[in-house]
């Protein structure tokens, strides 16, 4: 079951059939105890809509209202060693390995939902940052009781080079304005998401493919129920939050986001975030 947030309202799909929900307020209707049940009680009552493709296509929001993003680090093998080669000058190196073996997990704030961007929008390099990657990653959605409850597809928008120079600089290198992208929709499941599911990154340059890569969310060192059960530890969300988990995949040291390139994350059973890259 997805979730969409479009100018035309709430859509819902289940089974390849597609449903304008009731509700005008995205933070109650997600937000719902048992959502997955509450969707399906909700479309017996709906009648299908068939031009579903253009509210999808046409009013595409990010599907976010009040939530804040946050995210998880070093949760991946491959992100704990390319942030220790890039901050060894900085003596900052260390720091990754710990925290990668550490009980208690490295999260962070990522932004306020007023900078975020949904699928089809640009996110931003900063201007004063020389070195930039997208981070694709599973991203939880958890209710205000802590429960997992949908899944959508996020970019952690990170410049390597101010993260690299000093670990303190961190919250410069990750929170800017449209600097998270999280979409197109959530996805509701009665279980928790297979741990063979695939997150796809494909960043395409002048119309062509420049890099690819590909990791499973089994790779992950943590679960998932462990970051929520952190995060939730000391903070309430009131209309629920959204964390992202971390990234599995990391261009090679020579590789840095230009303006216009195109950004495509893909995550089985949720679908393609698609952003380019913007710089101003
Ligand atoms: O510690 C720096 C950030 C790590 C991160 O964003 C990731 O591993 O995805
Ligand atoms: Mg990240």
């Amino acid at each position: 079951m997805k979730a969409y947030k479009t100018s035309q309202g709430f859509v819902i799909e289940h089974q390849n059939q597609y449903f304008l929900s009731r509700h005008h307020d995205w933070d109650l209707f997600i937000n719902r105890e048992n959502l997955f049940f509450e969707l399906l009680r909700e479309i017996q009552l709906l009648e299908p809509v068939s031009e579903y493709q253009s509210l999808i296509e046409n009013g595409l929001q990010p599907p976010i209202q009040s939530q804040e993003v946050w995210a998880s680090g070093v949760t991946y093998l491959r992100s704990r060693d390319a942030r220790m080669e890039e901050s060894k000058n900085s003596g900052g190196d260390n720091f990754y390995d710990r925290v990668y073996d550490a009980e208690r997990p490295e999260l962070f704030f990522k932004s306020a939902p007023g900078r975020v961007v949904g699928s089809g929008q640009k996110v931003r390099i900063r201007r004063d940052s020389k070195w930039n990657v997208p981070e694709p990653e599973l991203t939880l959605f958890i209710n205000s009781k802590g429960q997992i409850s949908g899944y959508t597809v996020g970019n952690d928008m990170s410049s390597r080079d101010i993260e690299g120079e000093n670990p303190l600089y961190l919250p410069q290198a990750k929170s800017y304005d449209k600097s998270a992208a999280i979409g197109p929709c959530i996805t509701i499941l009665d279980e928790p998401i297979s741990s063979d599911t695939q997150i796809k990154l494909e960043i395409v340059r002048f119309g062509i493919p420049y890099f690819t890569d590909s990791v499973a969310i089994s790779r992950m060192k943590r679960k998932h129920t462990e970051l929520a059960e952190f995060l939730f530890r000391e903070m309430s969300f009131p209309s629920g939050c959204f964390l992202m988990t971390g990234t599995g995949i990391v261009p090679p040291d020579d590789f840095t986001l230009e303006v216009d390139d195109e950004i495509r994350i893909t995550i089985e059973g949720i679908g393609t975030l698609i952003n380019t890259v913007e710089v101003k």
